[in-house]
This record gives structure tokens, sequence and C-alpha cells, in this order.
């Protein structure tokens, strides 16, 4: 084998599997990622050259640059994701499966000779602190130089990591190949340790540290292993005396875990010095610490972020994280300045623009119905930004032991049913809150409004294995954590009766979190009720918020007619998971309704 650069490892185990993928996709050229600088730069030069990338104004946007996918390849495919355990019933009902030989020939068909007359980069990358107790090693092979370059800022990438590379590595197999739809597969054979990932270039699927590694084989990795990897933001709250109390929080995908994760204080707890820190935003890998309490860390390095809607009051914080070395995919291109440009941003949409299919874009043909065809930016465009980059970026961020987690949160997106906030009665029944967790599909979103999908812990698209056995391994970690968080629920999308939100979400969100960490320390009292423990309302503070005292009784109040048409639901959604649901489970959704009478 030929490699262009003297490779990171001689571990035969690593290199054979190389060899075995090289003469399978043929590349023309094999060449290892040091991710030193002077690597990288070649290779963002590279890719200007074949308009791969676009560089972007180096005085406004130094370091950055624009990248667009094909237009059938904007997102996330998850009906072309598949777990391909041995068996199905590992898999589970909710996931996609195929039986793993029959996946590995398949695929071998739509991987041979993808890559020849290309390079094949080696990226041997790091999910967690090198050398720590949390850390998980890959190596992905990709013949995209937009995926070097991304997992470069997502994860801890290059030369340091060959030494971690062993038997135990997680082999990613990536191949542009003809970016065909139909033959699109993101698949995960989670008992080989391996990953293969052909005709995408979009970064979900193909950026194989983030949701393939660090949630679905992860999630096998920890039931298999005793911990957990989860779809959560990891946040510390400092007080004035300079304590911080850190939460993880699941809420499903487009909820604002990003903005929550970074949020501003209000101007009513900032003058009285509270200050958030975020130490992720999307992926929380979670441990039982040697004092008996449950530690997190962020597997990632970077974020890959939604652009649309990110603007100075949502998120600063992450619009300042984007100001340099970030790389923008299928956001607006400003053709005057060179910068980029999306929906939400500013009120000032660029007059000389490209949309985000390289069109050239008049800004006055924006339908909000028919965003895909005539919005600058994608919806689902994003950016990839480098965490050391965020002005709020947690002091703990590297520390390989993490962070102790105080509480749980999880967060639904419902118009009545769940209250602004309730607390579980404990660790089991805090499992079943996460396993109904939900989002209502609403006016802004095509088709039907008010549809339910259930989102177990915002990990129904993640789970590595079977859902049933997920909940089973919660309930089991639950036994082991002497100390454990409390669980919580959240709900930000609470409605009045013309469909308006009555709580006014992002910062404001922290007067929430101030009353879920009384809790923790048992300093408030609260309410218990069929679903939960619900706050007083006098102990959530509205100074500054211009929430009212009434409506919010409105958000804290619980609608019993709704909860009891949801058991229903509950129940069709546990059968739909099958055999496997935790006999547990099934013993809370049955108190449930008796509670609630
Ligand atoms: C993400 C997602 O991109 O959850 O983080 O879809
Ligand atoms: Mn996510």
């Amino acid at each position: 084998m030929k490699f262009e650069n003297k490779p990171l490892t001689d571990n035969k185990y690593v290199l054979d599997w190389i060899e075995e993928c090289a003469a399978l996709t043929n590349p023309d050229k094999i060449v290892w990622i040091t991710a030193e600088e002077d690597q990288l730069e070649e290779l963002r030069k590279q890719a200007c050259e074949t308009k791969e990338l676009y560089k972007l104004n180096e005085e406004l946007l130094p370091n950055c640059y624009l990248h667009r996918t094909a237009v059938n390849d904007v997102a996330r495919v998850e009906a072309r994701t598949f777990i391909c355990t041995r068996t199905k019933e590992d898999a589970g009902n909710i996931n996609n499966w195929i039986e793993p030989q029959e996946c590995y020939a398949r695929l071998s068909k739509l991987y041979k000779n993808a890559m020849v007359g290309k390079t094949m980069y080696v990226i041997p990358y790091a999910m967690g602190q090198l050398g720590s107790t949390f850390a998980k090693y890959g190596v992905e092979l990709t013949d995209s130089i937009y995926v070097v370059l991304n997992m470069a800022i997502m994860t801890r990438a290059g030369t340091a990591v060959g030494k971690y590379l062993d038997e135990h590595f997680i082999k990613g197999l990536h191949a542009t190949a003809t970016l065909d739809p139909d033959n699109r597969y993101i698949c995960h054979f989670p008992e080989d340790n391996t990953i293969w990932s052909v005709n995408s270039a979009y970064g979900g699927n193909v950026l194989l540290g983030k949701k393939c590694f660090a949630l679905r084989i992860a999630s096998y990795l920890g039931r298999k292993e005793g911990w957990m990897a989860e779809h959560m933001l990891i946040l510390g709250l400092q007080s004035p005396d300079g304590i911080i109390k850190y939460v993880a929080a699941a809420f499903p995908s487009a909820c604002g875990k990003t903005n929550l994760a970074m949020l501003i204080p209000p101007e009513y707890y900032k003058k009285k010095g509270y200050k958030i820190w975020c130490v992720g935003d999307d992926i929380a890998w979670l441990r039982i610490g040697s004092d008996g309490r449950l530690w997190a860390v962020n597997p990632e390095n970077g974020f890959f972020g939604v652009a649309p809607g990110t603007n100075e009051h949502s998120n600063p914080n992450a619009l300042a994280a984007t100001k340099r070395d970030t790389i923008f995919t299928n956001v607006c291109h400003d053709l005057d300045n060179n910068t980029v440009w999306w929906e939400g941003l500013n009120d000032n949409p660029p007059k000389n623009a490209l949309n985000w299919k390289g069109e050239k874009w008049d800004y006055t043909k924006y339908d909000k119905n028919d965003k895909i065809n005539t919005s600058g930016a994608h919806p689902n465009s994003r950016f990839t930004a480098v965490a050391k980059n965020c002005p709020c970026v947690s002091p703990e961020f590297d520390n390989p032991d993490g962070v102790p987690i105080s509480a749980v949160i999880f967060g639904g997106r419902r118009a009545k049913t769940a209250p602004l906030v309730y607390q579980s009665f404990g660790w089991q029944h805090g499992t079943f809150v996460g396993s109904i967790m939900a989002s209502e599909t609403t006016a802004a979103a095509a088709g039907a409004i008010g549809v339910v999908r259930r989102d177990p812990m915002a990990m129904r698209p993640f789970v590595g294995y079977d859902m049933g056995d997920y909940w089973a391994h919660w309930l089991e970690m639950g036994k082991k954590i002497p100390n454990p968080p409390k669980i919580f629920h959240v709900n930000w999308f609470r409605t009045d009766d013309e469909g308006h939100f009555i709580w006014p979400g992002f910062g404001e969100n922290m007067r929430v979190l101030m009353w879920i960490l009384s809790r923790c320390e048992n300093k408030v009292d609260a309410k218990e009720t069929p679903i939960g423990f619900v706050p007083y309302a006098k102990d959530i503070n509205l100074e500054g918020s211009g929430v009212s005292e009434e409506t919010l009784e409105d958000l804290l109040s619980i609608d019993t007619e709704s909860w009891k048409a949801d058991i229903s639901n509950i129940r069709e959604f546990y059968a739909l998971v099958g055999d496997r649901v935790p006999t547990e489970m099934k013993i809370e959704l049955a108190a449930l309704e008796k509670r609630l009478g």
C-alpha cells in the first residue's frame, strides 16, 4: 500500500483495514491527516481551486469558507440510516435494519472503485480528550476534503491520535460516490465497530465522529461498558459566589439546544454576577465518577450548528464563534463583500447574492411557505465552528474528567400538554418522562399541525440498538449511580389559544434553570401533581422578564384532558417499540394514568 506521507500508526490491525478499504475503493493516493496547519491550509487551497470551497472575506471572516452540497443532499436521511446488528431484534423496531453480511455485500458494490482518480484521506480522530477515561478513537477514510476540514474542527484529529489506535478503534468508511439518493446509505455495524457511509456529502451523514460514532455506536458501547452516550447539551451555571452547577439537557433536533447551551442571562441575573458556560451543544458522554455522581464530557471539539435563526438576540455567542475559522454550508453568499447571510441573521438581506444552490438570489421573492426554493440560505444550512472560539466556552471544556451533572433535563415541543417545567419523582419516573418526550409539528412546518412525534430522550434517530433495551440501560444506570442527578422536563413552546408562544424563551429560560438548580439543592418546595413536581409560581423569578404572574400560572398549569389523551398515544408508541419495553416503564405509564384519574 502506498501512502503519500508517513503512516501515523504501525498497528497492523489498522493498516490491514485501510488496505482492505483501499483495495475496494481504489484511490489514486492515500494521505494521512496529521491536521497540522500547513497540511490543512494546502487542502483548503486545493478545495478552493475545484470550487469545493470558496474563501470568504479574510478581513471580515478570517479563515472562513463557504461550501455548497448537492441540492438533493442537505440533511440527515433517517430512511437511509441503518443499524446492522446480526439479529433484527437487536436493532429494534424503531431503527431500519439490514443483515450485516447482506449490507456489506450491497454497499461493497457502491464503494467499488468509487475513489478512482481521487485521494483517500485517512483521518485518525478522538472523541473526547486524548488519553482520558472517556475518550474513544476512530479513523475515518474519506475522499472529501470538506469532510477532512470539518472533522479537523469537530473532533480532536491528527498525529497525536496515532498512538491510541488499536483493535478497538471505530472504522469509518465514507465515499462520496455519485451522490445517488436512492443508493445513499448510512450504515452502522455496532458489533464490528464499523460505520459505512456512501453517496452523501452532508455533514450529519458523513462527519462520522458525530451522530454515527458519538451517538449510535457509542450508545451501543455505553450499554456494553456501563456508561451513556446522549443527545444532550451540557452547560454550567455560575452563581455570584463563583460556584458552577452543571446540567445536561436533551431536546429534539431543531428545538434550540445550541441556543440554550450558550444562553446569555437576562439583565437581572447578569447584574448580580450570574454567568452561563457552554461545555457542549449536542452530545454528552456520561460516566459514574469515583465520587458517586454522574460526570459528563462533550466528546466533540466544535459546533455543527444550524445557521438560520442565529442572530445577535437568539445566540450572540454562537454568532461570535462563527466569525473566524468557520466552514459555512449552504448559506447565502453575499457577493458585495464576500461574506455570508442567512434568514434570521438580520433584516438586511444582501441585494447582490447567490442562494444556497449558488444561483443568483432575489430576496424580494422570499416565500416562507416555500423556503427551499426561495430562501437565501437552506433552512438546514450550517456553520462548523471551533468550540474554543465561542466566548462562553467553559473553562472545563478540556477537562478529561468532565463536569459533575446536577440535573438532567428533557425538553419537548408541546403546545398544551407539558407545563413550562416539572420534576420527576425519581430516576425511574424520570426515565419514563424521557421515554415519552415528544414534539408537535407547528404551523410553521409543512404537513398537519399538532401531529405528535415521540422522540424518547431526543434519541429516536440515534440509538444504536433496541429502544426498549436503551430504556432498560437507563434504569440499570440509575441503580448504579449512588448520587444521581435529578430529572426534569421543560417545554418552552406552550401556546395560547391563538397559537402564540407564551413563554419568551432564549435568555429567559435561565429563570427555569434557576428553579431546577434550587430543587437540586432542596432550596424550594414544589407542588406534587399527577405528572411530577411543578413549581409554585412565586418560586420562578419574573423580574424584568415581561411575563405576568398570571401567564406563569398558565404556563405551569396541567391540562389533565390533554394528558389523558396523550396516554393512548404513549401506549401506541410503546407497542411500536415492542417486546423489550421494560416492565418499569409500563408500571410508570399505568401509575400516571391512575394519578390523572
Ligand atoms: C443535529 C441534529 O444536527 O440533531 O445536531 O440533527
Ligand atoms: Mn443534534
